[in-house]
């Protein structure tokens, strides 16, 4: 903008003649403050583009898998967003039908990474919380929040503990409820139905679902706290499948289904939720980042399905880049 502001200026000054013709002629006048405004509006498109936007990414590093920071990290930083990770655990490979994988609980780390990104005065556009390893994680990424939160940063939990009506094997009842205390500090939340019926204390239901049954779900999700929310895994026949999206400031839903794949591809969660918030982090509206963000994974599924790989081993997300980028309007 001021550079903007300073080149008019000067031209003002230095083309005389120009502005003596501008002013005695009216339809010149609009043509000039128009392609002024046009100008000032590219330079900060520039602006806003250098600005890199910074997220914290707390979720567990699976070495292999692809699903939460092997996901986030490529996904975040693809469409132009710097990512801090915050690893909640390291393993060799997720829990997802690979047996044998190896386990390290970083719980004893995060206090400290914290302290020190704190002592560094990093500041942050967006945390973004996923899995967590252990009961106390809940408190130490609860107080992070505290930490970084700011007036105008977004904070983003996927409370990842179930799917398909169970919960992972590593988590309890009682971390469902802490999970629901956690969501409560969310400005937006991304749980799949599974996940939706464990933080609400109702029964799970397999679906195909009605309007009327996820909308119920959307408004009972709001009230434990948050202003937005995603909800993963809608269907309402066997043809399709999508996101649904409630904002309760402005009282509006919104779906996106697309064409069902058959499988169960590991780690799509976290595709979702990366490509959900670097849509937001990019200046998408809330229903207009989770059609993206189905889009982005709907894909990923299809190459996947095509390429006939080991459904336990991620999805192809990285060739869907260019596309992304295209519906980003990064490029
Ligand atoms: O994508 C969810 C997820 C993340 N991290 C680990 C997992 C899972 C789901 O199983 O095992 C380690």
């Amino acid at each position: 903008m001021y550079i903007g502001k300073k080149r008019l200026n000067s031209l003002m000054k230095n083309n005389g003649c120009c502005s003596n013709l501008i002013s005695n002629v009216p339809y010149f006048k609009i043509l000039f403050i128009i392609s002024h405004l046009l100008i000032i509006e590219i330079i900060d498109n520039m602006e806003n583009r250098m600005f890199l936007k910074r997220v914290a990414a707390i979720h567990d590093l699976s070495g292999f898998g692809k699903c939460s920071l092997t996901a986030a990290l490529p996904i975040l930083s693809a469409a132009g967003i710097e990512t801090s990770a915050l690893p909640t655990a390291v393993l060799s490979t997720h829990t997802g039908g690979l047996e044998g994988y190896t386990y390290m609980d970083m719980t004893s780390e995060m206090r400290p990474f914290m302290e020190h990104w704190k002592s560094l005065n990093i500041s942050f556009d967006a945390i973004y919380s996923g899995f967590l390893g252990s009961f106390e994680q809940l408190n130490i990424v609860s107080d992070f929040f505290d930490e970084f939160r700011k007036k105008d940063n977004l904070i983003l939990v996927d409370p990842v503990m179930a799917d398909n009506g169970e919960l992972y094997k590593i988590f309890t009842p009682e971390f469902a409820l802490g999970m629901r205390k956690l969501c409560e500090k969310a400005d937006i939340i991304v749980p799949n139905i599974t996940e939706a019926t464990l933080l609400l204390g109702e029964k799970y239901c397999p679906g195909p679902y009605s309007k009327a049954y996820i909308e119920d779900l959307l408004l009972k999700l709001s009230e434990i706290g948050p202003k937005q929310i995603v909800l993963t895994g809608v269907f309402f026949d066997e043809e399709e499948l999508g996101a649904a999206t409630y904002d309760k400031q402005t009282g509006i839903t919104g779906y996106t289904l697309v064409s069902k794949i058959p499988g169960y591809y590991h780690g799509t969660g976290d595709v979702f939720g990366s490509a959900l918030l670097a849509a937001l982090l990019n200046g998408s509206g809330l229903n207009d980042s989770a059609g993206i963000a189905v889009r982005f994974t709907a894909n990923s599924i299809l190459r996947t399905y095509k390429a006939k790989t080991d459904i336990r081993f991620g999805v192809d997300f990285e060739h869907g880049f260019p596309e992304l980028l295209k519906e980003l309007k990064l490029v």
